[in-house]
């Protein structure tokens, strides 16, 4: 079937009531909609090849408990399909969008370049397309998908040796994403390790001291580093595949050594214990973190990493931060990979809820809710909250995208098919 998809008047009548039923509570409909398009989200691009990377193109080897189910066709098999899928998401998706990469996802020609010999250069293809499409980058250590990783421990290894290999990644990292950031404005640096063991260690300890100074090392100012071209951030993770019982990263490991160290908390959705959600996390560590990198994803039982969608976790993540005024404290990233639908799709779903939940988070009566808690009036309270579930968001949605000149509604379906049936087919 064919997508019934809103006509231009349909999406001004509907908006124009909409904009109404949201200025009779004191919520300014237009100025929520230039606000949440204004907001950067950033894209991962492991999505497209399910987490393969580039330097072994081919072989599925993303390894370290990190694992992207099912097989569906079409998958990216190189750089420039890669850029093409996400140039055909972004032309499909509102709002001021920036691209993710992975240290895994260097170019170098066919020439072996192991990860501590990794240099922009080995971007350039990146950094141009980048420019092109005027967006910015952000970048990721990759301390997965590799010999020296197989063993299940990186930075934190017992082995010195090891220890130094991946410190010295972490080290030629930070010098690219400075040339990102000099290139094209201030790049996040991500890390996460996969460090843990699948059954109760004897010792925790001596890895978490490895940890800290191998970070130490990786961070210190002797690399003359430019903190404020390369945010580093830190991903904490509470078990994967292989490390069910210990993480040496863990939440809390993290959140001491962010702010000990004056570095950027990252708080990915799908790490905590599978019923707990991190939107109470946002103000407790903001009364003391200076910035958050939220990694929007969606846990479903074992895997942390299903696609996105518009659900309560997403919308009260987004909904402390408004609540809070806390945007400028706030970097939004995507991190979520499912092979077993069309990718692009899957971009588009996952983005698009992410970017309505930011929408509907500054379409809230904040202060209306403030007033009625101010007075104990917690029945009024929960009242409007559920009352405003159903006020009609998918109108001022619709018009968001039209405004952003991008499909409103499920009117980016067909362009997926087009896309599927045009370029996608080809790749066999
Ligand atoms: C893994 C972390 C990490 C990765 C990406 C590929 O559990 O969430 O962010 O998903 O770096
Ligand atoms: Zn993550």
């Amino acid at each position: 079937m064919s997508i019934p998809s809103p006509v231009p008047s349909q999406v001004e009548q509907s908006y124009n009531l909409a904009k109404q039923r949201y200025a009779d509570f004191g919520v300014d409909t237009d100025a929520a909609i230039q606000a949440a398009l204004d907001i950067p989200v950033s894209l991962h691009c492991w999505q497209t090849d399910d987490v393969g990377g580039l330097e072994n193109a081919g072989k599925d080897i993303a390894g370290a408990g990190i694992m992207a189910t099912g097989n569906y066709p079409g998958k990216a098999r190189n750089g420039d399909e890669i850029r093409s899928d996400l140039g055909k998401v972004m032309d499909l998706l509102p709002g001021v969008q920036r691209v993710n990469l992975h240290a895994s996802y260097a170019e170098t020609g066919g020439d072996p370049v192991d990860r501590d010999e990794q240099r922009p250069e080995h971007f350039a293809n990146w950094v141009e397309w980048a420019k092109d499409r005027r967006i910015g980058l952000d970048f990721n250590t990759t301390f997965f998908a590799h010999p020296k990783a197989d063993d299940g421990y990186t930075l934190a290894h017992p082995n010195s040796e090891i220890r130094s290999f991946w410190i010295r990644h972490g080290i030629a990292c930070r010098h690219i994403a400075e040339h990102m950031g000099r290139e094209l404005g201030p790049c996040v640096l991500n890390h996460w390790i996969p460090d843990g063991c699948k059954d109760y260690p004897a010792d925790r300890w001596t890895a978490r001291r490895h940890l800290v100074a191998s970070y130490d090392e990786m961070f210190d100012a002797k690399h003359g580093i430019d903190t404020s071209l390369c945010i580093d951030a830190v991903e904490s993770k509470l078990f994967g595949l292989g490390s069910e019982e210990y993480v040496t990263g863990s939440a809390e490991f993290y959140s001491n050594y962010a702010l000990s160290r004056d570095m950027v908390l990252c708080l990915d959705m799908g790490h905590f214990h599978p019923t707990e959600t991190i939107h109470d996390k946002i103000s407790a560590h903001l009364t003391f973190h200076k910035k958050l990198l939220i990694h929007t994803s969606r846990p479903v039982r074992w895997d942390s990493d299903h696609v996105v969608t518009f659900s309560d976790d997403v919308r009260n993540v987004f909904m402390e931060i408004a609540r809070g005024q806390a945007w400028d404290r706030v970097i939004i990233a995507l991190d979520f990979f499912d092979a077993s639908i069309n990718r692009v799709g899957a971009y588009v779903v996952g983005t698009r809820a992410t970017r309505k939940a930011i929408l509907y988070s500054l379409l809230d009566p904040t202060s209306l809710l403030k007033t009625y808690e101010e007075e104990g009036k917690n029945a009024q309270r929960l009242g409007l909250m559920e009352d405003f579930k159903t006020m009609p968001f998918g109108a001022v949605w619709d018009m968001l995208c039209t405004r952003a000149e991008v499909p409103p509604a499920s009117a980016w379906i067909p362009e997926m098919e087009a896309y599927e049936a045009g370029v996608l087919a080809e790749r066999g």
